[in-house]
């Protein structure tokens, strides 16, 4: 039976690959920060074969204790400061949890290697957001880096990083570049669940419109449930590489405004939008679309849930959600 441990286990990815990989037949570790961190309660609750293991991104000593105790075959660093609006009120600790974290997990997982003698399998989640002011359309693995948030140079340290350590050391160490990629779990302060929230809201009386940002951004967003296939097979290469995975469209807010409001039969959506400059960013990423090409040849990865269909499934389900919590609130 092989082991994994996870960083950032109590995320939308993390719970997305602990059911992966435990349907795979891994036994599974997950870390976890914080004294009674109400996420571990939830992720115990949902995901009940997670060993969940303490340890915190910050702090080394947590992490070669926590390689130590999981003696993982792979280990996958999703943990992360991830939200790109709030890393210019935090810079600093994004840096040290998102830049940082990463080379206190690489040395974590090395110090045990040497120790035990165990090859360990390493996972990066690095970002589009590395590629910022973007220097080629589409963005490939060889486009060069322009961050443009602090959450973006943090990942780029992390990338590099990684990159440094299959170099220096030979670990088998990838890293995937990956785009936007959402689902139902997704936090409500990325604006793809905050719209599938607030349509479902307003859908069921609940609020009056929404207010956002830039509506003129693009992303090539896909499902999650995807992307964490890809990670998984990155481990399985005989090599470790770096790879982008993406859907290779691109579509603005407006296109998911239009998609989400469709879904309740609302075609005129712009009276209940309303623009304001708090969620406007100090540096904006205007467009990202990528090429996964070569994880596609390499790792035989293909996206599955198109855009609209993805969607879709967010305001569905937040209508579920939001109609549960209304009849609960008037029983
Ligand atoms: O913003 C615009 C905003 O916060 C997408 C993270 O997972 O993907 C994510 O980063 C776009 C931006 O995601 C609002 O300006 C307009 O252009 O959903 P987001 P993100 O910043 O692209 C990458 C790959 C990561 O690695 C990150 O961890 O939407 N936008 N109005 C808004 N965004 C938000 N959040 N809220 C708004 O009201």
């Amino acid at each position: 039976m092989k082991r994994a441990l996870i960083t950032g286990v109590t995320g939308q990815d993390g719970m997305y690959l602990s059911e992966l990989l435990h349907g795979k037949g891994y036994e599974v570790f997950g870390l976890v920060a914080g004294q009674n961190n109400p996420k571990a309660e939830l992720l115990a609750k949902s995901h009940p074969y997670v060993r969940i293991v303490s340890g915190n991104l910050l702090d080394l000593v947590s992490l070669i204790r926590a390689v130590a105790d999981s003696e993982p075959d792979e280990v996958y660093n999703l943990g992360a400061v991830s939200f790109v609006a709030y890393s210019w009120q935090n810079a600093r600790l994004t840096s040290d949890v998102t830049g940082g974290g990463v080379l206190n997990i690489l040395e974590a997982v090395r110090f045990y290697q040497d120790s035990s003698g165990k090859a360990v399998r390493f996972y990066q989640a690095s970002s589009s957001e590395m590629f910022g002011k973007v220097q080629d359309v589409p963005q490939r693995e060889s486009t060069l880096l322009w961050p443009r948030s602090p959450y973006g140079v943090a990942k780029v340290f992390g990338h590099y990083m990684t990159i440094n350590y299959r170099e220096s050391y030979g670990m088998h160490a990838s890293s995937g570049v990956l785009f936007n990629h959402e689902s139902p779990r997704r936090g409500p302060e990325f604006v793809t669940r905050k719209v599938s929230q607030a349509v479902a809201r307003i859908t069921l009386g609940l609020q009056d419109g929404i207010a956002l940002g830039n509506l003129d951004a693009k992303r090539d967003w896909g499902f999650a449930g995807d992307y964490v296939e890809a990670m998984w097979l990155m481990l399985q290469q005989d090599e470790a590489d770096d790879y982008v995975i993406s859907t290779g469209e691109t579509h603005s807010i407006r296109e998911l405004l239009t998609i989400a409001f469709d879904e309740v039969g609302i075609t005129d959506w712009e009276p209940l939008v309303t623009i304001d400059p708090r969620f406007m960013r100090p540096a904006e990423v205007d467009l990202l679309i990528g090429d996964s090409t070569k994880a596609r040849e390499k790792l035989g990865w293909k996206p599955r849930v198109e855009f609209d269909e993805l969607v879709r499934m967010m305001v569905r389900s937040d209508l579920e959600l939001q109609a549960a919590a209304g009849s609960e609130r008037s029983s």
